[in-house]
């Protein structure tokens, strides 16, 4: 079975590929652009992709919209994640954390799948907090600077790792589960 994964990211193409190998499912990256709905939800961004994405023809695609929400900056960046990542970046969240002493925060994703003429929707959250600087290479957006642990930041640890206590890593736990509910997989 193939599924296309829509987006811009490389990099969710890589933790997707990573997730659903044992599955014998495989990954196809598709770019094609899509509106991204200004909204205080994750899930109504999904949903409309999903529509517009539907009357272009395609069909067994994966979409995904994920933020990362602090506690104290009431909860943004949020759903400006993309935006805040591509103007302040990572170096502009420490500096407006500066200071701060509750650095909780949670990443959250949406995941939207098209599959067999279904739809399978579900959010996954990974709770942690901001560093106090970037720590490690891999991953990407906001990796260096969240820790789910406390120890390690997600760009400090391989893929695999990553997958198994991330927002996407959860999220695709419950839609793994959803596909076998409906004897998909
Ligand atoms: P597409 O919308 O094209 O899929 P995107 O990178 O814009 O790609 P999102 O809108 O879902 O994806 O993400 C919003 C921002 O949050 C963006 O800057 C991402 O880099 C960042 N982000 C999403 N998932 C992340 C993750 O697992 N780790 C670190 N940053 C993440």
């Amino acid at each position: 079975m193939k599924l296309k994964v829509i987006t811009s990211n490389p990099g969710k193409v890589r933790e997707y590929q990573d997730s659903f190998s044992h599955l014998g499912i495989e990954m196809e990256h598709l770019h094609l652009p899509y509106d991204e709905v200004q909204t205080s939800d994750l899930e109504e961004v999904v949903t409309k992709g999903m529509e517009e994405i539907r009357k272009k023809g395609v069909r067994d695609f994966i979409i995904d919209d994920s933020g990362l929400f602090i506690d104290d900056l009431k909860g943004f960046p949020g759903v400006w994640s993309a935006y805040a990542q591509k103007t302040i970046g990572n170096k502009g969240i420490l500096k407006l954390m500066d200071g701060v002493g509750n650095r909780s925060a949670r990443f959250k994703c949406c995941i939207g799948c098209d599959i067999n003429g279904e739809t399978i929707m579900v959010t996954g959250v990974c709770e942690g907090s901001i560093m106090d600087a970037e720590h490690g290479n891999g991953g990407f957006g906001y990796d260096p600077i969240f820790t789910y642990d406390g120890k390690l930041s997600f760009a400090e640890m391989p893929t695999e790792e990553k997958n198994k206590f991330s927002h996407r890593g959860n999220a695709v736990r419950l839609l793994i589960d959803e596909m076998k509910k409906r004897n998909i997989v």
